[in-house]
């Protein structure tokens, strides 16, 4: 009998992860970037590969946006998802690409900058109207490099009034998520670094602003899960953006670097109710440099998958009266035996019960697709960071 058991496997059958558009195009170093044959040379090339991945894993039908990155007709772009069989998502804004935001964009001491940042916003919108997308995510690149450089305080307050303004443009059933992250590009300061600056930004503004978890954006030994726990227990987790680092915003593979903190955080999804829950976006936020980007994408679902699995065999009631009863190293004990379950076998079988191939990596790398928009996609120019 599998190890999984119906009501596990109830669960994972729901599981649904939003794919980044950026994942498929070309993405580097400061160094280098490398090209690879087939890259895709637009959002709709994007948008088939993507749909590679929900092909030969039923994991993950939607796929997130970035604009200008993006830019594209969004009728078009939402009829040609539609008949690959995904739908677009998340709507990723970016004010750290364009020289007027050297100094900052919603938090900048010139109005007019500011306010030319809150109307890529609202064009953002437009875009989520036409393509049907919930959440707008911002994430934002500003801040200073040395002590003394910016007014910290005065960034805040102008950051609250900018955000203010897109949060009122946004429709009934549309949200905002605010993505942070500790540094880079400023090194000095971030104006919104920490869960707890976007916690607070989100709050003053309402319900439909959220928090944007990005596992890549702590300093090393953060405990990510407990944020996710505090998320959870505020109501304020409206997305991860999944991916793993070694050193700094790495965009490896989620699940590569630190398999049991994906475990760790996953299993506080699952405790808190964040799994499955429409209110809580799993997104990929991962570049692939040097491995091709379509498998490395299914490999990346695929990650999540299995740690899903494992979290969900934590056998809770178990761990609940070792924890109560202070009995430690039971408490430990229940946790880790569900980590070290090697729950592959049993996903392989259930995924060919439901008529998907048991590899989804060897199914890909079988069927030609690679070799075809290789062969296919000559000329133009391929999509990378920043096209
Ligand atoms: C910033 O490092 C980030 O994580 C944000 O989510 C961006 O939108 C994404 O990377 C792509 O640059
Ligand atoms: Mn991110």
């Amino acid at each position: 009998m599998s190890i999984l058991t119906p009501d596990i496997l109830a669960e994972l059958e729901k599981q649904s992860i939003e794919l980044p558009s950026w994942a498929f195009g070309n993405s580097g170093t400061r160094f280098k970037v490398y090209g690879t044959p087939g890259t895709p040379r637009d959002p709709f090339e994007k948008i088939a590969d993507a749909a590679q991945v929900h092909k030969y894993t039923a994991l993950a039908p939607v796929v997130a946006l970035h604009i200008p990155w993006d830019m594209s007709d969004f009728g078009d772009l939402r009829t040609h998802a539609e008949e690959h069989g995904v739908s677009l998502g998340t709507v990723n804004s970016n004010t750290f690409q364009d020289d007027d935001y050297k100094f900052g964009a919603l938090t900048h001491e010139d109005a007019a900058i500011r306010q030319k940042a809150i109307d890529h916003h609202f064009a953002c919108i437009d875009v989520m109207d036409a393509t049907g997308s919930r959440d707008l995510k911002i994430w934002l690149g500003e801040g200073s490099n040395y002590p003394g450089q910016a007014d910290m305080r005065g960034r805040q307050d102008r950051l609250q009034e900018s955000l203010q303004q897109i949060y009122a443009r946004l429709g009934d059933d549309q949200r905002m998520v605010l993505e942070y992250k500790f540094f880079e590009p400023a090194f000095y300061h971030m104006d919104v670094p920490d869960w707890g600056t976007s916690y607070a930004q989100v709050s003053a503004l309402g319900d439909k602003a959220l928090v944007c978890l990005d596992t890549g954006h702590h300093a090393p030994g953060t405990n990510i899960e407990f944020i996710v726990m505090q998320l959870l227990r505020l109501g304020k987790l409206g997305s991860f953006d999944f991916n793993s680092r070694f050193y700094a915003d790495d965009d490896l593979i989620v699940g590569a670097a630190d398999p049991f903190q994906l475990f760790r955080i996953l299993f506080e999804v699952v405790r808190g109710g964040g799994l499955n829950n429409p209110d809580v976006a799993f997104m990929l936020d991962q570049c692939h440099n040097v491995e091709d980007k379509i498998p490395g994408q299914i490999r990346s679902v695929l990650n999540v998958q299995e740690m899903t699995a494992r979290a969900l065999l934590v056998d809770r009631a178990a761990l609940a009266v070792a924890q109560k009863s202070g009995d430690v190293l039971a408490a430990n004990a229940v946790f880790m035996d569900a980590f070290y379950k090697d729950v592959r076998p049993a996903l392989a079988e259930w995924r060919e019960s439901r008529g998907l191939a048991g590899d989804p990596t060897a199914a890909y790398a079988a069927s030609g697709y690679q070799e075809k928009i290789a062969a296919d996609r000559v000329g133009g120019t391929q999509a990378g960071w920043g096209a």
